[in-house]
Order: C-alpha cells, then structure tokens, then sequence
C-alpha cells in the first residue's frame, strides 16, 4: 500500500494547479458512467488502465474487468445513496466511460476539473497515469492536453477509505460519503491563460478603492483590461513576469445580506477573457465589534451539513437554494458550512441570496497535528477553498478548524494555519470553533492569540446537563475578541413530543434553545451564533432509537420537517431583526 500511495503521490494536483473557471465555457463529462467496486486495489495493482490484453508475444490474456459491460452510474453522485448495497461501502470504486474530443486550435490548451472526490482520486486517461488529489471536498484541475486523441477514455478512481493522517481523520460525526461527487468537466484555454483572478473592495479604504489581482500561466509581459460597465470602469493592469495587480478608485453599492448587489466584471488578457458576478463588502474586527461595511453587526445563523437523503453530499441546486432559503425564514444573515469545504454553488447561491457565510476546513477533532505531511495536506485544502472562494462576498469567516484539544502540537498546526489564513487573504478574518476549557469552565485556549473571532462549542443543556455551568462560563470568561457561539444543540426526532427533561423530544430541545437564548443574549462580546444545526444529517455514530443513524439536532428533519425549536430560534432571530437589538 506505501508504494502505492507514493507512487500515485507524485503528479497531486494541489492549489498550484488550479484554474480560474467560473462563467468558462465548459464541456461535461457527468452522466452516464461504468463502475465497478474495487476492494482490492486491483486496477492499480494489475494496471488495468493499461488495458494490456496482450502478452509480449502477442497472446491474448485474461482480464478480470469489462468497462464497457460493467453498470452504470450517473456522476456526479455519492454512491451511498444510489443503491443500498453500497450504503456503507468505504473503499475504492472505479469509474470509467469513452468520450471524443475535437481540437479547435493547435494553441489551445485542454485541462480536466473535478469538483469533488472523497477522498483519493486517481485519474488515467488513454493508458496513462494523468495524476491524483487528496482531499474530499475541493474541485482539482488536471491539465490534459498531452493526454487526448479523438477517441479517449478515461478511468478515475475514487478512494473514501478513512485514514487517521488524513484531514478529516477516520472518526467524524458525520457519514463518510463516497463517490466522485461534483461536476466532472473539461475546459479549453489559450495558451497562455489567466490562472487567477482575485478582486474585492479594499479593507480599509472608506468602500472607496477596488483591488483586483491577476496572475497568468506563464511569466510573460502583458497588458490586462478590467471592465466593471456598470461602474463605468475600464481600467488597464500591467502584468510583469506573469503577475499583475491593480487598486482603482470606485463607489460601488456596497453588497450586504440586506441588498446583495451584484456586478458583473471581466477581466480580458491576450487570448483569454474570463469574468465574475461579485459584490463588493468590508468585513473587519474592530475591537470587540465585527463591521459588515462599517456597521457593527449581529451574526444571526445557523450550522449547516451538505447532506440529504436523495444525494448525500451531491445536493443539487435546488437543494441549496432550499436551504439558504430556509435559513432565511429562520431569520439568519450567517450561515456556518460546517466542517468542510461545500460545493462552490453554495457561496454563489448565498452571494445571489443575501447571506453571510463561514467557510471550513475539516482539520475536526484528533487530526494527526504532529504530522508535516497531515499539515500540508490541511493547508492545501484551506488554499484551495480561499482560492476557489476569494471572490465571494458572502464568505466572511476561513475556519482552520472544529474541536481540537489545546496540546503544543495543536496549537503549532492550527496556529500556522490561521497565520496563513490571514497572509493568503487579508480581506477576511480567521476563526476556528474551539472547545470550552473545561477544567476552569472559561473560554481560554491558546489558539485565539491566532484568531480574529473566537468560535465557541458549548453544549449546556445537553452533553454538559447543568445550565447553571453557561452563566458561569461566561462570567468566568473574559475573551479580547468577539465571540461567535459555533455550536449548541440538542438531539430531538422529529414528532417526538414529551417533557422538557425527555431526551430525544422536540420539546426538550426547544426548551434547550430557550435557555440558550436567555443565557447568550445578555452576553455583551457575544457577536454572533450558529446553533447545531440546520437539518439532520446522516451520521454512522447515532444509533438510539431517537436518532436511527442519523444527528437529529437539526432543527428541520431530514424529510423536511420543522421541529418545535426552529420556532423559538426563529422568534428571537426575528426581535433582533425587528428591534435591531440583541440584548433585552
Ligand atoms: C460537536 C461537533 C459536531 C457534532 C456535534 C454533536 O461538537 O462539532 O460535529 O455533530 O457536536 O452533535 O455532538
């Protein structure tokens, strides 16, 4: 097995490898796909993307594969949820399917981007190796120019064994889907292209400067054009060794979950143009407060798992429309995509939608933090995320990561991360949920010398019985930064009705929020929540007859359902809203 991850290791696509698509003319290769599971690792071991049905003497030889014959599967998908024989498959599935390919020009350059495998992905096309991806929920481009003919196939190997060097290590409190399970495309580019293409208002300057940065696939000498029509913005950017950055003047209408404005921007360079739709938005900590434009602001949200019972993790948009929508009758202006990178649709959908987001890495619970290679498989996740999202005003917070004990290696990792966090982009800030020091019932952990806010997990009313301990460890607390309560929650199966003291009933966990709400609200460096959470999630650890192998702290069952608490947290969301105060 060692030799095979090394030797699959040395083509890893990576944040170096990725490629400015959003609006790019696309060619899909979802749909329609021949599988086959694949316990053993046979394909690597017998090569089979080699296809070598013959011996050096010409002998036709056995094969134990048929990609042709095999079933098929309609990718993207988790393959959890598309036949129960594979619920609770973890392990490796190969995907193969045939597809042409026209050459438009002989300058053109052809790259493969797949927007999420969990967690090992191996790609070969046409016989040959093309490269790997480690890391479950971030898109990876792959360039395959050299790799095409005019007939091809392809064969990639998805990998969601759990693995404790890997980030999420093998136990989470979440159900380790499968599959290659966001969108599998090809996109043709000139030569010489725009890698990156990075713009947002400028911190600091009064909403009155833009910076837009641009980077190029090759280290030429150019000339960029930004066009912002509605702004009346036409600006050149000169790009020197490939590199080009720019900061103009502008007035824009400033983005906000109230008037989420959007303008649409492009950015032409030689051959290649590419553009956006972005809002333009401060976000900074001053003091104790956290400014959305200026303005001090409460962070009405709520948690959110991508999962549901039709497709997994592999939500549609409909499904995402539906639960930003949700959170929207709940009256959030945050949402917190808890605990790894979402689909990029999310962040588009909740720029279109007026809604604020958290955005995580799964660096959750016992990641190995003593390990390098644990570290740079962590921080190529989070420069993949602030890569692919950097243009999203919706997306406030980067979280490098949930629940992690506050040990010397612990605070060494996350700390780098966080410090990278903020080196990589300086328009957001960085946060991470933490736990309560529990031995003196105080937030206090090493880690928030590196954060902006301080996310806190507090379970009062549930894993910690005694409510009396949340008036006490905030009175026992005293944080030099705003602090976010990431979670707090409590299990409740949906028409499951009962006492307040009746575990496992709506009522109890409506009572739970109630006694949160009275305690949390008269917190003044409280500036913010995201209750666990919004909809039930599927979750392997679960099992009481109140669960069904499902977390059921969602607020709304997984079929839909609200439970009695998404009313009480409605109702306070709403007086905040009304009465623009948090506290009585
Ligand atoms: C937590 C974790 C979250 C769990 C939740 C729970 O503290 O951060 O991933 O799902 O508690 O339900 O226990």
């Amino acid at each position: 097995m060692e030799a095979y991850e090394s030797k699959s290791g040395q083509e890893a696509a990576s944040a170096k490898t990725m490629l400015y698509d959003r609006f790019r003319k696309k060619e899909s290769l979802n749909g329609e796909w021949h599988y086959a599971v694949d316990q053993y690792d046979t394909c690597f071991y017998q090569k089979w993307y080699e296809e070598n049905y013959y011996d050096e003497g010409g002998n036709l030889l056995p094969v134990d594969y048929s990609f042709d014959e095999w079933d098929t599967m309609k990718l993207p998908c988790c393959w959890n949820t598309v036949d129960r024989a594979y619920l609770l498959y973890e392990g490796s599935m190969i995907f193969t399917r045939r597809f042409f390919f026209e050459k438009q020009n002989e300058d053109e350059r052809v790259f493969l981007k797949i927007g999420a495998v969990n967690y090992l992905c191996r790609v070969y096309l046409n016989k040959k190796y093309v490269g790997m991806h480690q890391g479950g929920s971030t898109p990876f481009y792959f360039e395959i120019t050299g790799f095409l003919e005019h007939s091809n196939r392809i064969l990639i190997q998805a990998d969601s064994t759990r693995r404790d060097g890997q980030v999420p290590p093998a136990v989470t409190d979440w159900f380790n889907y499968g599959g290659i399970y966001r969108d599998i495309e090809i996109i043709r580019v000139p030569r010489v292209h725009i890698k990156e293409f990075r713009i947002a208002l400028e911190p600091g300057s009064n909403f009155r400067k833009i910076r837009a940065e641009v980077r190029l696939s090759a280290g030429i000498n150019s000339t960029a054009v930004l066009t912002i029509d509605e702004l009346g913005i036409r600006r050149e950017i000169a790009v020197r060794d490939g590199e080009g950055e720019l900061l103009l003047e502008a007035d824009p209408e400033l983005w906000s979950p109230e008037s989420p404005k959007l303008y649409e921007v492009t950015l032409t360079c030689g051959e290649d143009s590419v553009s956006d739709r972005v809002g333009f938005r401060e976000i900074r900590i001053e003091g104790m407060e956290i400014l959305l434009n200026g303005r001090a602001i409460f962070l009405r949200g709520i948690s959110f798992h991508e999962d549901s019972i039709q497709s997994g993790k592999a939500l549609s948009d409909e499904e995402r429309r539906e639960a930003l929508q949700t959170a929207k009758e709940l009256g959030c202006n945050f949402m917190r995509a808890a605990h790894y990178p979402h689909s990029e649709r999310l962040a588009e959908l909740a720029d279109e939608m007026g809604l604020l987001l958290w955005e995580e890495i799964p660096v959750y619970w016992g990641v190995h933090f003593d390990s390098e290679d644990t570290y740079k498989d962590a921080e190529n996740q989070l420069c993949e995320l602030i890569t692919r999202d950097f243009n999203r005003a919706s997306v406030i917070i980067w979280s490098v990561g949930n629940e992690n004990q506050d040990t010397d290696d612990r605070l060494k990792f996350m700390g780098r991360l966080a410090e990278f966090a903020h080196k990589y982009d300086p328009t957001r800030a960085v946060s991470a949920a933490c736990l309560v020091n529990f031995a003196k019932n105080a937030i206090e952990d090493r880690l928030e010398r590196h954060l902006d806010i301080i996310g806190l997990n507090e379970y009062c009313g549930w894993y910690v019985a005694d409510f009396q301990t949340l008036p006490a460890l905030f009175e026992n607390s005293n944080p030099e930064k705003p602090v976010i309560i990431t979670e707090f929650g409590a299990d409740a199966y949906a028409g499951n009705r009962g006492t307040i003291t009746d575990k496992g009933t709506e009522d109890c966990q409506a009572f739970v929020y109630e006694k949160q709400i009275e305690t949390i609200r008269n917190i003044s460096y409280i500036k913010g929540m995201t209750p666990w959470i919004l909809r039930d999630f599927r979750c392997p650890r679960r099992t009481a007859v109140t669960q069904k192998y499902y977390n059921t702290k969602g607020l709304v069952s997984a079929e839909g359902k609200r439970k009695m608490a998404f009313h009480v947290l409605q109702e306070f969301y709403r007086s905040v809203w009304e009465t623009g105060r948090f506290r009585r």
